[in-house]
């Protein structure tokens, strides 16, 4: 029985611009304006910081866990800034950088961080969908909106963020294989942070890179430095285009780095060494971005300061805004409503439990 060659005709490939020691690939690097270069910046550097503050603000009891993005801004405005205002963005919940990047309110944030719906109300006309706490449901959800879009002829492309760990979910693979089957313009972002809460990426898949798993769809896949803002925006920009053009999906795996715990709730010294998380370190994305801009003279000690000012001006307004809100809000109860037109009996249950232990009160604050 003669063998001869089959499977997939295209390989995988590893893209990087801008590299470790700072140096950029000037034939692959995408042109931007130095306005938009310092918005990318500024935008990592308020994520970052606001995590900093939510910290402090879960540590003291004022609203409850979250997911910090530390170390993985890069892989999130460099690839969300490839989107048109109207399209998609369907995102997990650590997307906090990608929100900034769309116009998401900080106090919105910090009010849906203390248990109220009232923080993921979608503002009219945006096209953000609410962060997806079910790891995988929402690669179905992007799928569907960009199948939608191509029914409708609206032009549109949905962009949709996970990580290493939601490769596992069954709606990975569901949502893969029918945005490649029904052609929908949807750009599948996997950021390969190295670990599912305690579960590292070696014990997750024996698959060499996860962005192979897109050969096995038929369709694109590319792996890029996930700490290099531009090599994410130029993986990404060709994937939209594609969607745009021919409704082609792509997926796009970011190698990147958790610097933080999984969520506040979550001790990472308990399963990965210090030495590892120092390497990393070495590789943050937001010190590699701005080694270049202090290079092109786009950014120096003075400018720094300044715009370290004014991001804790926002993040303190936004507190500010968070606790007025907080003492109007609904209750937290509220989760409860709006999911089903008449409550089953367990939600009934559910419901009043949480009120009875919460004693009524409309927060944590
Ligand atoms: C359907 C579902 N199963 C399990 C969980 C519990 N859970 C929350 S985060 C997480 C790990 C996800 O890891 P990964 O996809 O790598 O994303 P990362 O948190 O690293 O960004 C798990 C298992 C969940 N939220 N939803």
């Amino acid at each position: 029985m003669p063998l001869t060659e089959t499977g997939p005709d295209s390989k995988i490939e590893y893209l990087s611009i801008l590299n470790e020691d700072g140096e950029l690939d000037k034939e692959l690097a995408p042109q931007f304006t130095d306005d938009l270069l310092l918005k990318g910046y500024r935008t990592m550097l308020l994520a970052r910081r606001f995590d900093e503050r939510r910290l402090k603000l879960q540590r003291s009891g004022r609203i409850g866990t979250f997911a910090p993005v530390n170390g993985q801004e890069a892989a999130q405005v460099g690839t969300i800034s490839a989107l048109r205002e109207d399209d998609w963005f369907v995102p997990s919940y650590r997307e906090t950088a990608a929100n900034f990047w769309r116009g998401t309110n900080p106090a919105d944030m910090l009010v849906f961080d203390a248990g109220y719906n009232e923080g993921i109300v979608i503002p009219e006309g945006a096209r953000n969908l609410p962060n997806s706490v079910p790891v995988g449901t929402q690669m179905l959800q992007a799928a569907g909106i960009a199948y939608a879009a191509r029914l409708e002829g609206t032009g549109e492309v949905a962009m949709t963020y996970f990580g290493d760990g939601a490769t596992s979910q069954g709606d990975f693979h569901e949502a893969l294989n029918f945005a490649s089957v029904f052609d929908c313009p949807v750009v599948f972002v996997c950021q390969n942070n190295q670990y599912a809460i305690s579960v590292p990426r070696a014990r997750q898949t024996r698959s060499q890179t996860l962005a192979q798993k897109a050969l096995a769809y038929g369709m694109d896949g590319i792996q890029v430095d996930g700490n290099d803002i531009f090599a994410c925006f130029a993986a990404a920009d060709d994937a939209v285009r594609r969607a745009r053009e021919t409704f082609r999906p792509t997926l796009i795996e970011c190698v990147t780095y958790r610097l933080e715990m999984h969520t506040t709730a979550d001790d990472p010294s308990r399963y990965r060494d210090e030495e590892e998380v120092e390497k990393w370190e070495k590789r943050d994305p937001i010190e590699r971005f701005g080694s270049l801009l202090r290079e092109r003279g786009l950014l120096d000690d003075g400018s720094l300061e300044d715009m370290e000012a004014k991001i804790a001006e926002t993040i303190d307004a936004a507190w500010d805004e968070a606790e007025k809100r907080i003492e109007k809000a609904e209750g937290v109860s509220a989760i409860f409503d709006h999911i089903l037109e008449q409550e089953t009996h367990e939600q009934v249950r559910q419901k009043q439990q949480m009120s009875d232990g919460l004693g009524g009160v409309s927060g944590y604050g």
